[in-house]
């Protein structure tokens, strides 16, 4: 590593210092050009401690063009300028500085800032882009008043939009036209937004609770419109859902949603104007799946819960972050729990703790929910932060029960509402209205790593006790070698005996029992139903037992989770052994019976008969046994698909019609009949037939889809035509044609290096869209696991290509890239050696950006 690259500076919590000046008003003007962008900011600035001469504007990437200090215009002798900042002296309480900036909106391809992509001007300001647009105070603490007036030609921009309130709207002498917005509350730049373009709009009225009119209007794509109604509907069903779950109201007239399709995340929630990741907005049953459409809906939830939980009360600072992104990721969770299967929300949750949130923790990139060091903030919008930091939140309301959480928010809004607040203003909200002491529950916020609680039973037949005894322990992390013992909600019930409802122990020191008196031997715990608190769990149950869980328990969630340990127990025993394990008769009685009377909850039925994924096993071993982790679960799906062929076949017929609407009971249907579908296609006598009629047929893209995934998977010759085909047919719509790609990249087929190769040329692909990236990358380091660990480290190679090219033009997607490289050091020596000199070679490029540079030397360091 360079000597340069090893002086970065990191940015700590520990140092936070509350601001010298407040900027009470903002009023910027663009004068809109793709390439020569004029920005004209007013900022009234006070001084708020008035030993502080020197004010220290952030700005990165712009051509200052003019200051003026209380309407004098500056000489570049009065102020000091670098690539990160704008210094100047400064003697009064109040002033006003005006500040022109030139931008130029199509080369910023790091989508930061202001960008212009495809015939659209569009802003991402969070975490730390509106520096990139004018000189300011870029920290979620400076709250201002902020107005707008956009300027551009009417013909190819017909829409202009700002945050808040449309104050004017007129033509310019010059044949430009020029709308004017303000927004009266107060903001953090962060939550700043613009957009210019041409759309086709979708709009609606809202009646809130206390009888206000909200307009609602959509801003889509030209000839897109129609795939945005599901969108408004949830925006609809989110509003009411706020209202009744929450207390909380919209607070402006007008909520706008515009989608595009070049963005770097999802979408983002700038006071009345979300921007969207056109993926989450644009659905139809032709074009998206069934996990698309529920995506559609939780996201337009979670963005508009932040307007209370985000907006309305901010971050005083980015190690704060998971105050917003936890708790609405815990709202729009629950909000989606009341919205479909109950159980399956749960059951997705909990896999992206179990999977990509431990992993997480077991990485070079540990850090606890509220991170105490960055050097790139866009690092930290991790599961980390986001899912466990709703896990988190979800302890909290576990803990003190719907009423006391609610006293608790109630309490929050009171005291903070307008405000940028801590992690810590939030418990003690929460302590305060309940009068509960949360200290030892704030050890959650400050500690990284995945606790692991063990369960050991004993039973006393003279005296008929049950004895469990409970064992927390939190193994060191990268980050932080020493831990304590956490506050652990533990939910449990006790099959077989009378005490069968749920109950909850709470869990405060390192050691705690349990005793049941007056039960029966055959009593059995069902310990951390709803996977009540973020922990791995070690017990001795037996495959009998754990099964009688699986059909017995009255918690969904953990008749689930009984079968997942189950898997995990055969896996490590095949992996021990070396060869095939085969499943127990247990297993085929159960799936028999459930392909035979599913339950009334389908989807969850399609969950039971799973055979869990390769990310679900790997996170389990240390080193990852890459290679007899696949074959293990090659060899399981075989053996359940040939000998329950008939009963896969019964339920599949038994599903086969199903309506293609987005609606419970049709998702359920469609989950239990192609879980069917993947088994059916790896028996070759049933492979031609089903296949080609489901694909011919399918009247959802659920369906189409699953046909595919299937193809490929059970090794259908025909699946190339299939593809074909597909590719063809869906030539015009690049959502679905991301979908295409994704296939392609998960190829589990060599030839897979040779298809990506020939997708990047493809005419739809490029490399300046996330979208196609990610559709492409995502999909080749996450679901094609035997190809990107491949021995000869060809997989390794192509990822780190991948990353030095992307980064030049997106650092923060290229540092999304980046993780799969970074856990080298759980592989085993061949594969460590391999991915250490992927990361060295990385570490050692020239101007590598602090977004990727982070990452890899934490990795190396680790
Ligand atoms: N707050 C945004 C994420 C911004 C990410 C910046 N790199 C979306 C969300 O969580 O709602
Ligand atoms: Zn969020």
């Amino acid at each position: 590593m360079s000597a340069e690259a090893l002086s970065r500076p990191f940015k700590r919590l520990a140092d936070y210092l509350p601001p010298a000046f407040s900027i009470e008003s903002t009023d910027l003007t663009f004068e809109l050009d793709p390439v020569n962008t004029v920005v004209t900011a007013e900022l009234q600035i006070r001084r708020l401690d008035s030993k502080v001469v020197e004010l220290c504007l952030q700005g990165q990437q712009l051509e200052l063009l003019s200051v003026q200090y209380k309407g004098h215009l500056l000489s570049a002798d009065d102020y000091q300028l670098d690539d990160k900042s704008l210094r100047l002296t400064v003697q009064d309480d109040r002033f006003s500085l005006v500040i022109k900036t030139r931008l130029q909106p199509q080369a910023n391809t790091a989508l930061e800032g202001l960008y212009y992509a495809n015939n659209t001007f569009c802003t991402q300001c969070e975490a730390e882009g509106f520096q990139r647009i004018t000189y300011y105070l870029d920290r979620p603490d400076v709250l201002s008043l902020f107005s707008s007036s956009l300027i551009a030609d009417p013909q190819q921009y017909p829409f202009l939009l700002s945050n808040g309130n449309k104050v004017e709207q007129r033509e310019l002498t010059d044949g430009r036209r020029l709308v004017r917005w303000q927004d009266p509350f107060p903001k953090p730049c962060y939550l700043f937004a613009l957009v210019a373009g041409d759309f086709d709009t979708l709009s609606s009225e809202y009646q809130t609770a206390s009888g206000r009119t909200v307009q609602l209007e959509f801003y889509v794509e030209k000839g897109q419109g129609s795939k945005a109604s599901f969108a408004l509907e949830s925006l609809k069903r989110a509003m009411r859902w706020d209202e009744e779950r929450f207390g909380l109201e919209y607070d402006l007239e007008r909520y706008m949603v515009v989608a595009v399709d070049f963005f770097n995340m999802g979408a983002m929630e700038n006071k009345g104007l979300n921007v969207f990741n056109s993926k989450y907005v644009l659905v139809s049953e032709a074009s998206a799946t069934d996990k698309d459409f529920f995506n559609v809906e939780s996201i337009i939830g979670h963005e508009y819960f932040h307007n209370w939980t985000g907006n309305r009360v901010t971050c005083r600072d980015w190690f704060q972050l998971s105050l917003k992104e936890g708790l609405t990721v815990f709202r729009d969770q629950e909000f989606s729990r009341d919205m479909g299967s109950a159980t399956v929300n749960r059951i997705d949750a909990v896999q992206v703790i179990r999977t990509a949130q431990f992993a997480e923790d077991a990485s070079p990139m540990a850090h606890p929910i509220r991170p105490e060091q960055v050097m790139e903030m866009n690092n930290f919008y991790t599961v980390t932060v986001y899912d466990k930091g709703a896990e988190v939140i979800r302890m909290l309301h576990t803990l003190l029960g719907e009423a006391g959480f609610q006293a608790g928010m109630r309490l929050y809004f009171q005291r903070h509402d307008g405000q940028a607040v801590t992690c810590d203003d939030f418990v003690q909200a929460m302590q305060d209205a309940n009068q509960q002491d949360l200290t030892a529950f704030r050890r959650w916020y400050q500690q990284s790593g995945t606790p692991v609680l063990s369960v050991k039973r004993s039973y006393d037949a003279d005296r008929r006790q049950l004895t469990l005894t409970l064992q927390q322990k939190t193994p060191p992390t990268a980050d932080q070698a020493q831990k304590q013992p956490l506050v652990l909600p533990i939910r449990y019930q006790l099959l077989g005996s009378k005490r069968s409802s749920s109950e909850l122990f709470v869990m405060t020191s390192a050691q705690a029992s349990l005793t049941f008196d007056n039960v029966e031997a055959t009593a059995l715990p069902v310990v951390l139903e709803d996977f009540s608190a973020p922990v791995r769990l070690q017990h001795d149950y037996s495959d009998a037992e754990l099964l009688r869980i699986a059909t017995e328990a009255s918690n969904g969630f953990a008749r689930w989770d009984a079968l997942q340990s189950c898997w995990l127990g055969w896996l490590q025993q095949a992996v021990a052994k070396g060869e095939s394990y085969e499943l127990p008769e247990g297993l085929f009685d159960f799936y028999q019976q459930l392909l035979h009377q599913p339950l009334t909850d389908l989807a969850l039925t399609a969950e039971l008969l799973k055979v869990p994924d390769y990310a679900v096993f790997a996170e389990n071993f240390s080193p990852i046994p890459v290679d007899a982790i696949l074959d293990a679960i090659t060899d399981f799906r075989r053996q359940l698909s040939q000998r329950l062929a008939g009963a896969w076949l019964h339920c599949y017929q038994q599903q086969r019609q199903t309506t293609p609407d987005y609606h419970e009971t049709n998702v359920g249907q469609r989950a239990l009949k192609n879980r069917c579908l993947e088994f059916l296609a790896l028996l070759p006598e049933c492979n031609k037939t089903v296949l080609e009629q489901q694909y011919r047929n399918a009247n959802t893209m659920t369906d189409q889809l699953a046909a595919l995934k299937a193809a490929q998977q059970g090794g259908y010759p025909g699946f190339h035509t299939l593809m074909e085909d597909f590719g063809k047919a869906w030539q015009h719509d690049v959502l679905v044609l991301d979908k295409w790609f994704g296939l392609h990249a998960s190829n589990p087929d060599p030839a897979v290096f040779a298809q990506i190769e020939a997708l990047c040329q493809h005419d739809k692909f490029s490399w300046q869209n996330p979208n196609r990236v990610r559709a492409v990358f995502h999909a080749f380091t996450m679901l094609n696991p035997g190809q990107f660990h491949r021995l000869d480290g060809r997989g390794y190679a192509l990822l780190t290509d991948t990353v030095i090219q992307l980064d030049g033009i997106n650092p923060q997607v290229a540092a999304r890239l980046v993780t799969p490289l970074l856990s080298w050091k759980r592989f085993d020596t061949e594969r460590q050696s391999l991915l250490r000199a992927a990361l060295e070679r990385l570490a050692d490029r020239a101007g590598i950006s602090d977004d990727v540079f982070e990452k890899v030397s934490k990795a190396l360091a680790s």
